[in-house]
């Protein structure tokens, strides 16, 4: 499987990659679904909510505050740095991520787009001001840190519920559709619209390669499915491109 993906990368002059939060995993991050990916007896689908927040703003702050936190004290991992190497391999490259933790653009990624927002912006529920902190400069209060308007600071990232940045999305779709290649690595395509995607690559003819420790509901129409560690799998790959 490894051979024949290496076959496909090596002809593709447009790589279209697609990233959930098992390409963090190496680095430490809990991913939604593993065990681990739940605080204090939450699910990350209860409290990436808009009522979430509502009802609790400093309790769905304490999580983030907790992902940040970990996020800090993480590094790229090899999946990551190879994903730079491949985008500097390639003709044309996009790479549509699904996780908030900026550890991509930390790895040097630079064709990026950010589906569900970013764990080190805020945004000003009042004025709708945003605030791209970067990781050192986080405020590390508990509570909702507020807006100089005075109106409470919320996490810049999609809450489930929430309408994902269309001009991101039209973006990716519109360079997912002339991709001859598509690489999903890392997601359990669950998650609603990125989730669409393989489908979507599929109608426009792109070959789709993706990499997970497990099936996925992508597995069936991709055209290879490579089990494995996204850790290990990505650098095998662009070190035979
Ligand atoms: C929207 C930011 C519509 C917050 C996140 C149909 C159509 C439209 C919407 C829906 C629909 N059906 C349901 C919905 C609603 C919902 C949805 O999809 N729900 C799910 C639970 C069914 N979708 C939405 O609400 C979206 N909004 O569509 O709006 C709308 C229309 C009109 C008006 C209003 C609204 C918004 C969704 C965005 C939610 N925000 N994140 C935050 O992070 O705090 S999603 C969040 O979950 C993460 O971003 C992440 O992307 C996602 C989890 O998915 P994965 O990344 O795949 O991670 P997961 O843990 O699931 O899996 C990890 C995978 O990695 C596993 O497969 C594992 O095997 C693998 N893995 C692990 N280790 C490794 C590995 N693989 C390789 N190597 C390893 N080492
Ligand atoms: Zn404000």
């Amino acid at each position: 499987m490894i051979q024949k993906a290496i076959d496909i990368l090596k002809k593709s002059r447009s790589l279209f990659v697609l990233t959930g939060a098992g390409i963090s995993a190496e680095s430490g991050i809990p991913t939604f679904r593993d065990a681990d990916g739940l605080w204090k007896n939450y699910s990350a689908t209860d409290l990436a909510t808009p009522d979430a927040f509502r009802k609790d703003p400093a309790l769905v702050w304490e999580w983030y505050h907790w992902r940040q936190d970990i996020i800090r004290c993480a590094q790229p991992n090899t999946a990551h740095q190879a994903l730079v190497a491949m985008e500097n391999r390639m003709e044309s490259f996009l790479l549509l991520t699904q996780n908030v933790d900026n550890l991509h653009q930390r790895a040097g990624s630079r064709n990026i787009l950010e589906l569900h927002g970013s764990i080190f912006r805020a945004r000003c529920l009042n004025c709708r001001a945003t605030y791209a902190y970067g990781i050192e400069k986080m405020p590390d209060t508990v509570s909702p840190p507020t807006c100089p308007c005075g109106g409470i600071l919320r996490p810049d990232v999609v809450w489930f519920g929430e309408m994902i940045p269309q001009d991101i999305w039209h973006a990716a779709l519109a360079f997912c559709a002339t991709a001859d290649t598509v690489l999903i690595c890392g997601t359990s395509g669950v998650v609603w619209p990125a989730a669409a995607l393989p489908g979507y690559a599929q109608e426009h003819g792109s070959t789709i390669i993706e990499i997970n420790l497990e099936p996925t509901p992508a597995s069936n129409v991709v055209d290879v499915a490579i089990k494995g560690r996204a850790g290990k799998i990505l650098p095998a790959l662009v070190e035979n491109l």
